[in-house]
């Protein structure tokens, strides 16, 4: 039997704060933007809120490169104001979990400063250091091909000390060497007891599955001969002592503080999996798989499209959410972050006749199945992709803009990269929430850091507050109805009945009773035939996304429905 524990039958919020609600009208959000709107989010029933980076930074990679763990950046406030939100959200039993970024630092953090200032200032070794290589010819070359996730070398040279440190994100955030006892431990202290110590309740974990380099530094091989350098996972994914670390995290400080933990591992086998959230193990409670998210693109380059089939995102959902059945293991649920674009365009249809149908159908499938369920900002009133008109000078995310800097043609026929990264850009899902349709959506009263996007009149919070056939409506009574029936929902197993249907996506929840849920989505813009694979069953339906009558042998474009089994 599976234990119950409150954590697991929880729904969690994250909010980007940079994009979320601007109170002081500077055109940024802050954390004063976010205690505005606690209320609305117990409304929707959120019980966990999860904040992406508001630490101290650079803002080089969008707060994931921290200058000081302890300080909040400058544009969304102060300590003061995190107290408040952390007092005020406890108020209305909602929790505060941050983001813990500790695979790497903003180049401004002081550790950095130090650590570059020479090579034998005692904070040398918190980083990675290593000297030059030398091609035939003579020339400087980094110490091994090991390419960089936002693209170029991972290593980028120091004239000061002529050596090379590693980053395996930008040039701006090395990664910090978790070899060395004292880095760890400064680490500790800074970034995850001072926070445990102001009370919040936990952590989500970045990058959590590469702290543990390889230490020979050696070259990997070539996966794309059309590059410089190469994509390093083999050696730094799952590193030889990455359970060693996460098992002293969890023990020295969030079973302490009975805090919980969700860790960004992204790729992983079963096995590998259940070394980081078995219960036994005891390293972290949960984690985010990548197999739902990649489904149809190449892990090592999201700019890579391949495109996907319904049934390989049946596979990638199976994997996903029933990976821990049978074990002590947990898993969680999500289709959308700060990073991947906007879920009704990848996996529903953004267009005016069929957004809000398709959003409803991807938020049934959501909730009904198991593990902890994540929703990102702007998820629940249905927001999309940013126009394909717009820009590559509306880009800001780091990510995009070296790629288009890498990859953009010299003759300026940029067409299909542009359809690319309109489709798979982080910055899809970094455009301003639209609280309303007054100016700028209601986001700032001042310029957005970032374009607002042009449908703000359309999609917004609060034209869908009161309508009962909103989105947002929808999102509200599908989360009360997955709490209602928990057992199937949160805890139940899947089985998928119809894994060679290429329209239609029907499971059952089947809890430990054997209580059943039968849920059927239609996955095309067609209304479909509609078989009822339980003919001889009573089945009682408790969530449609239809205002019409429903068809006894047609599903209509993007129908979803659950029926209880009796
Ligand atoms: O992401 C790490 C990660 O593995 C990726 O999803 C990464 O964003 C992607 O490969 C880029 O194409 C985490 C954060 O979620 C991300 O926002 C940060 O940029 C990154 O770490 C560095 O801190």
């Amino acid at each position: 039997t599976v234990k119950h524990q409150w954590w697991k039958e929880s729904i969690v919020y994250q909010i980007w704060p940079a994009s979320y609600k601007d109170s002081n009208g500077d055109g940024v959000g802050d954390i004063r933007g976010i205690v505005d709107t606690l209320d609305y989010l117990k409304e929707l029933g959120i019980d966990v809120i999860w904040i992406s980076p508001m630490y101290d930074s650079p803002q080089d990679d969008m707060g994931y490169d921290i200058s000081d763990y302890e300080k909040i950046y400058e544009k969304y406030g102060t300590l003061n104001d995190m107290e408040d939100l952390i007092n005020e959200s406890h108020k209305r039993g909602l929790k505060i979990i941050l983001d813990l970024v500790i695979n790497h630092t903003s180049n401004q953090h002081e550790w950095f400063k130090e650590s570059r200032s020479s090579k034998t200032n005692p904070k040398r070794d918190w980083y990675i250091w290593k000297p030059p290589r030398y091609d035939e010819n003579g020339n400087r070359q980094p110490p091994n091909n090991w390419g960089s996730y936002f693209s170029g070398s991972a290593w980028t040279y120091d004239q000061l000390t002529d050596e090379y440190y590693l980053h395996l994100f930008a040039e701006s955030q090395p990664d910090l060497n978790w070899e060395n006892k004292l880095a760890r431990e400064a680490i500790y202290k800074s970034a995850i007891l001072f926070w445990l110590q102001k009370g919040i309740d936990g952590f989500r974990i970045d990058t959590a599955g590469m702290y543990s380099k390889v230490q020979s530094f050696k070259d990997v091989p070539i996966i794309f001969p059309d590059k410089d350098f190469q994509p390093c996972k083999l050696y730094h994914q799952h590193g030889p002592r990455i359970h060693e670390f996460h098992k002293e995290i969890y023990e020295r400080f969030i079973e302490p503080f009975n805090a919980i933990t969700v860790g960004e591992v992204g790729h992983s086998t079963r096995e590998e999996s259940l070394k980081y959230v078995s219960e036994e193990a005891k390293e972290m409670n949960m984690m985010f798989l990548f197999d739902v998210v990649e489904v149809g693109v190449d892990s090592r380059d999201r700019f890579r499209y391949k495109g996907y089939d319904l049934i390989d995102f049946k596979r990638a959902f199976h994997t996903q959410s029933s990976f821990s059945e049978g074990t002590d293991a947990w898993s969680t649920i999500f289709i959308e972050n700060h990073d991947q674009p906007r879920s009704i365009s990848r996996f529903g249809n953004d267009s005016p006749e069929f957004r809000v149908q398709s959003g409803k159908a991807l938020a049934t499938l959501q909730v009904a199945l198991t593990g902890t369920e994540f929703i990102y900002q702007g998820q629940e009133i249905g927001m999309i992709n940013l126009p394909r008109s717009w820009d590559i000078k509306e880009y800001q995310d780091i990510n995009t803009v070296n790629y288009f800097r890498e990859n953009g043609s010299k003759t300026g026929d940029n067409e299909k990269l542009m359809d690319v990264i309109n489709l798979m850009a982080r910055d899809n899902a970094r455009s301003p929430i639209q609280w309303n349709s007054s100016s700028q959506g209601g986001f700032t009263s001042g310029t957005p850091w970032t374009r607002v996007h042009d449908n703000y009149e359309q999609i917004n919070v609060e034209s869908q507050l009161h309508d009962p056939t909103s989105m947002l409506s929808f999102w509200k009574q599908a989360i009360r109805l997955r709490k209602q029936y928990k057992e199937l929902f949160v805890y139940g197993r899947l089985e998928i009945l119809d894994w060679e249907n290429e329209n239609i996506f029907t499971f059952l929840k089947i809890d430990e009773r054997g209580n059943k849920a039968y849920v059927v989505i239609n996955f095309t813009a067609k209304s479909v035939n509609f078989v009822n694979l339980l003919p001889d069953k009573t089945l009682t339906l408790i969530l449609s996304n239809q205002s019409k009558e429903l068809s006894e042998t047609q599903l209509m474009p993007y129908e979803s429905r659950i029926y209880l089994v009796q």
